[in-house]
């Protein structure tokens, strides 16, 4: 056998040493934009996201939902390949239209709400259209809509009720599923909306189609489509149904793939890849792992992979260490991989980025992977604790918890993600159902996290991510100094029970 001559760490074990700030090193002339697929030396990529983080490729994490408010702050949710393929090009569809002229109706309400909880919808959905149904919900009856210019809420007093504004069904103006983007179009300027409500056959409100998104444009708006500004989406397939899953993907609108599976230095992940660039050439994008060392690496990337996923093991659900003993300290593997991801780009003129999969647990995790070499973060339990993510909000004792599992439990029986070509059942779990702390809408947490992460950029003097792989110093730390890092020696205020005078 092989010995490694060090242990391998995990990101707890390591912290940065701050370099010289200068007072042009600011957290507002941060960039944290990176690249997601490969480019040639010389050229931009293809693709870059403007925050370096993807939510997982999970049922408890990824779906349309967590796409739109992930891709509105500028990052790359990867749709959750366990499930039908219809299902899953389904949400990807979903994700592509948002933004062209076609709204999914999640701005519901009941006729005995008041304005103020309109005013609280609109905040949160931004939305300047609002349906009203019989029980609030985009499948409850439509009963009417209530427009922005109706309520004038900065004018009204919020506390009257919805009904008083809302435009009743019998007077709508209304199309039925199926209608194309030009039929919908002609009605919105024949009869002069703002925008047109579309029903299914039992006059449940499926979308709505907004006028402002191509109102320039009446003579062409099927040519408008291709033009609009839509959101980024990613999707996981398989090393086993991959024929019929990545044209449906691609159909559907996908931007960039992701081959996902715990252990990615095989011959299925060559076999997924071949197909791919035998069918499509480079304009399909996909991403390849996971492995944690130079060799899975070198082989991905040698296989056409568009960039490289690094991590076994280290995922918060995770039981594979446990059940198989195999796995690498997270820190580790990320350092060794892209180190040979920078001799590749040496050799080659070819960068391949690299993403960091699993294990982030503070938010300074994020910093640390990102100066180890990391071109973005895949994240599962941190966006399955948000408002967007897919799972039950559960009450525990008084509280709020939502519910997380991994891909390799029986929950999820994702067995494609462990397929070694045997049978096509998971024969073993690797990973656990649990529970998460519910910590509010994805925005706010993003934006926290990554206020502390350009404010550590800082301190280590580094302006962009490339500069900061290149300053930054780190440091491992002994386990005495880690509790050093904690308060400690003190009685913490909300510990103590009784104060006395
Ligand atoms: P974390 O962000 O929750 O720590 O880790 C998420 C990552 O764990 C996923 O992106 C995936 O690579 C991995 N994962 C998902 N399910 C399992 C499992 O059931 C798993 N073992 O390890």
């Amino acid at each position: 056998a092989f010995y490694y001559d060090e242990p391998s760490h995990t990101f707890s074990e390591y912290l940065l040493v701050p370099g010289y700030s200068s007072s042009e090193c600011v957290p507002a002339n941060v960039s944290l934009k990176t690249p997601v697929v490969k480019f040639k030396k010389g050229e931009q990529p293809s693709l870059t996201m403007n925050i370096p983080l993807v939510s997982a490729i999970m049922q408890a994490v990824s779906d349309d939902r967590m796409a739109i408010a992930l891709a509105k702050e500028g990052g790359i949710s990867f749709i959750y390949g366990s499930q039908s393929i219809e299902s899953e090009a389904e949400m990807v569809a979903r994700v592509k239209s948002y933004k062209a002229g076609f709204v999914r109706s999640d701005s519901n309400i009941r006729p005995d709400q008041t304005l103020a909880d309109i005013l609280a919808l609109k905040e949160k959905n931004g939305h300047s259209t609002v349906a009203v149904t019989d029980d609030g919900t985009a499948d409850g009856k439509l009963l009417g809509i209530v427009t922005s210019r109706d309520y004038r809420v900065s004018r009204m007093d919020l506390s009257t009720k919805v009904s008083e504004f809302m435009t009743p069904f019998e007077k709508l103006i209304w199309a039925e599923d199926g209608t194309t983007l030009k039929e919908a179009n002609d009605i919105i300027w024949d009869h002069k909306l703002n925008s047109l409500p579309i029903v299914d056959k039992n006059q449940r409100l499926t979308y709505f189609v907004f006028r402002k998104d191509y109102s320039a444009h009446k003579e062409n708006p099927l040519e408008l489509l291709d033009s609009l500004k839509r959101y980024v989406v990613g999707a996981g397939i398989n090393t086993r149904d991959y024929a019929e899953r990545v044209p449906a993907l691609v159909e559907a609108g996908a931007d960039v793939l992701c081959i996902d599976s715990s252990e990615g230095f095989s011959e299925w992940q060559k076999r997924t890849l071949d197909f791919i660039r035998e069918k499509y050439g480079d304009t399909v994008k996909v991403g390849a792992g996971n492995v944690v060392d130079r060799e899975g690496f070198l082989f991905l990337a040698e296989a056409g992979a568009d960039f490289v996923k690094v991590g076994i093991g280290g995922g918060s659900i995770c039981i594979t260490r446990e059940t198989k003993g195999i796995g690498r300290g997270q820190a580790t593997a990320l350092i060794e991989v892209c180190k040979a991801r920078d001799e590749y780009y040496e050799r080659t003129g070819i960068y391949v980025p690299v993403c960091s999969d699993g294990g982030i647990v503070h938010d300074y995790h994020v910093t640390l992977a990102l100066a180890m070499g990391a071109d973005f973060i895949m994240l599962g339990r941190y966006f399955s604790r948000f408002d967007e993510s897919p799972t039950n909000k559960v009450n525990i004792n008084g509280n709020y918890m939502k519910e997380y599992w991994g891909e390799g439990s029986n929950r999820a029986r994702n067995w494609q993600r462990y397929d070694l070509g045997g049978d096509k059942k998971l024969s073993f779990e690797e990973g656990v159902d649990s529970y998460v702390p519910y910590a509010g809408p994805l925005k706010d947490n993003v934006s926290l996290t990554l206020g502390k992460v350009k404010s550590t950029m800082c301190n280590c003097g580094a302006l962009t991510i490339a500069e900061l792989q290149q300053k930054a110093k780190i440091t491992l730390v002994s386990a005495t100094s880690i509790v050093e890092g904690g308060a400690h020696d003190v009685l913490l205020k909300d510990k103590t029970v009784s104060v006395v005078k």
